[in-house]
C-alpha cells in the first residue's frame, strides 16, 4: 500500500462533499485553535451549543452515554441492558479522525469500494454489492482499549472501562463472495486491508492519520461489507455507507466509511498499523514485529447491580462472548473470585461472534460483595483474573479489575 488511493467522494461535486473547498475551508479555519493539540482535534464536529452530543451523533441516547470527546462515546456500564442486542442510540463510538461530512450519506447506492488485490480488480458501488448477496451477522463490535481505565500506569488514550464494546447485528455482503465475482484473491496475498473515507487534512502525511488496517488473509472467511446495523441503514457515525466488518477482531479492523479493500503481500504502512495497535511492554515504542490487535479473547463483566441492593434474593446480570471463537458458558461470584457458580444465558445464542447476556439468581444478606464473572470459550481457554500491562493498556480481559463492589443494607 505505497499509494493514497484517491477519495471516492471527492468525484462527485455535490455541494456537501467533504472536499468541497468551502466546507474544506471550514473545517481547517479551526486549525490554528488546535495546532497545539496535535491530532486530537483535526477538525472539531459541529456540536449545537447547549446540546449533550455532537451533531453527527445527535441522535443518540445522551442519557446512555459517557462523552470523553467529540469523537469518543462510551456507553455507560449500567445502560448496555439485558438483551442480547445494543440498542444503535447506545452503542459508543469512536473515531480515530473527525467523522467525514454528512454529505457522503446523499448518495449511498452510489458510495464506491475499490477492491483491489484480486484477479479482476474494479470500483463496486453500494448498488452492485447489494445485487451480490446478503446475510446478517450478529458481533461484538469491542474497541482494544476497552477496559484501558483498569490499568494502573495510567495508559494514554481514552480511559475506557467496561463500554466501549456493544454487540449488534451487521448485514451486508460476505467479502468471499465479492473476491469470487472478481475473479478471486490474487496471487500472493497475505492480508486483506482496508482504507478508511476520512478526508486527510492538507499538510499531514497521510500514512500519519490515516485510518488503514491490515488483517490476516484468514479474516476473509468471515469479512463482510456492511450497509445495516440493528436492521437500518447503517449511520454515518458507525460507518455509512459501507463497512469492512471483520467479527471476532477488535474494533480498529472494522473500517468505516470503507473506500478501498485490497488484498496486499504485506501490512499497509500506515501509522495505525505498524506502530499503532501493537501491545507492547510498559515504556516501550509501537513497532511492526509486536502483536497486532486482531482477534478478540474471551470476556465478561458483571452490568447490575453496580453499586448497592436490597437484602434477599439479587439478580446479578452481566454480558460475556468468546472473541473469535464461540462462548461455552460463565460463571459469577460474589465474594472476589473465591468460589463461583454457574450462571445462566438469557435469551438466544446469536451466534459465535455474539455476545450473550447472562443471569445468575443468589441470595444476599446484608454486607459488602465483590461480584466478578470469569468466561469459558468453546476452545476451553478461560478469562483470566490478571490483566498483561501493555503500553497503551490494550486488550484487558481480565476479571479481577473488571469486578464491582456492591452493598447489600
Ligand atoms: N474509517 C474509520 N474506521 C474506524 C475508525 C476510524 O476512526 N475511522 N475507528 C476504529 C476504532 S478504533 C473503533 S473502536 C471502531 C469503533 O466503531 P464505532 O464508532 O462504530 O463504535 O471503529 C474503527 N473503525
Ligand atoms: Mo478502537
Amino acid at each position: 500500500m505505497s499509494e493514497f488511493p484517491h477519495h471516492q467522494a471527492e468525484t462527485p461535486s455535490g455541494a456537501a462533499g467533504p472536499l468541497n473547498p468551502e466546507r474544506r475551508q471550514l473545517l481547517l479555519g479551526g486549525a490554528g485553535l488546535l495546532a497545539g493539540a496535535g491530532l486530537v482535534g483535526l477538525s472539531p464536529r459541529a456540536w449545537a451549543q447547549g446540546s449533550p452530543l455532537p451533531d453527527y451523533v445527535g441522535w443518540k441516547n445522551a442519557d446512555a452515554l459517557i462523552v470523553h470527546s467529540a469523537n469518543t462515546l462510551e456507553t455507560k456500564r449500567d445502560a448496555i441492558g439485558r438483551g442480547v442486542l445494543t440498542p444503535s442510540d447506545q452503542l459508543f463510538v469512536r473515531n480515530n479522525l473527525p467523522a467525514p461530512d454528512a454529505g457522503i450519506m446523499q448518495d449511498i447506492e452510489g458510495w464506491e469500494v475499490n477492491i483491489a488485490g484480486v484477479n479482476h480488480p474494479r470500483a463496486i458501488t453500494l448498488a452492485e454489492l447489494k445485487r451480490i448477496g446478503v446475510e446478517t451477522v450478529v458481533s461484538v463490535l469491542q474497541c482494544s482499549g476497552n477496559g484501558r481505565a483498569f490499568f494502573p500506569h495510567g495508559a494514554s488514550g481514552t480511559p475506557w472501562t467496561t463500554g466501549a464494546a456493544g454487540c449488534v447485528a451487521w448485514t451486508g455482503v460476505p467479502l468471499r463472495e465479492v473476491v469470487r465475482e472478481l475473479g478471486g484473491v490474487a496471487e500472493g496475498m497475505n492480508y486483506l486491508t482496508g482504507t478508511g473515507g476520512e478526508t486527510i487534512p492538507a499538510g499531514l502525511d497521510p500514512k500519519t492519520v490515516m485510518v488503514e488496517r491490515s488483517v490476516p488473509l484468514a479474516a476473509l472467511e468471515q469479512a463482510m461489507l456492511v450497509w445495516e446495523m440493528n436492521d437500518e441503514p447503517l449511520s454515518l457515525a458507525h460507518g455509512g455507507p459501507v463497512r469492512l466488518v471483520i467479527p471476532g477482531y477488535y474494533g480498529v479492523n472494522n473500517v468505516k466509511y470503507v473506500r478501498q479493500v485490497a488484498f496486499t503481500a504485506g501490512q499497509t504502512d500506515a501509522a495505525i498499523q505498524a506502530t499503532g495497535y501493537r501491545v507492547r511492554e510498559v515504556g516501550v515504542s509501537g513497532s511492526p514485529d509486536q502483536p497486532s490487535m486482531w482477534e478478540m479473547p474471551v470476556k465478561s463483566w458483571v452490568t447490575s447491580p453496580l453499586a448497592s441492593a436490597s437484602p434477599g434474593r439479587t439478580l446479578i446480570y452481566g454480558v460475556a462472548f468468546g472473541g473469535v471463537h464461540g462462548l461455552a458458558g460463565v460463571e459469577v461470584s460474589v465474594d472476589g473470585g473465591s468460589r463461583w457458580a454457574e450462571a445462566r444465558f438469557l435469551g438466544p445464542d446469536l451466534g459465535r461472534f455474539a455476545w450473550r447476556p447472562f443471569v445468575l439468581a443468589t441470595e444476599l444478606a446484608p454486607g459488602e460483595y465483590r461480584l466478578v464473572s470469569r468466561a469459558t470459550d468453546d476452545q476451553g481457554q478461560v478469562q483470566p483474573e490478571e490483566r498483561v500491562d501493555n503500553e497503551r493498556g490494550y486488550g484487558h480481559n481480565g476479571w479481577k479489575d473488571h469486578g464491582v463492589t456492591l452493598t447489600v443494607a
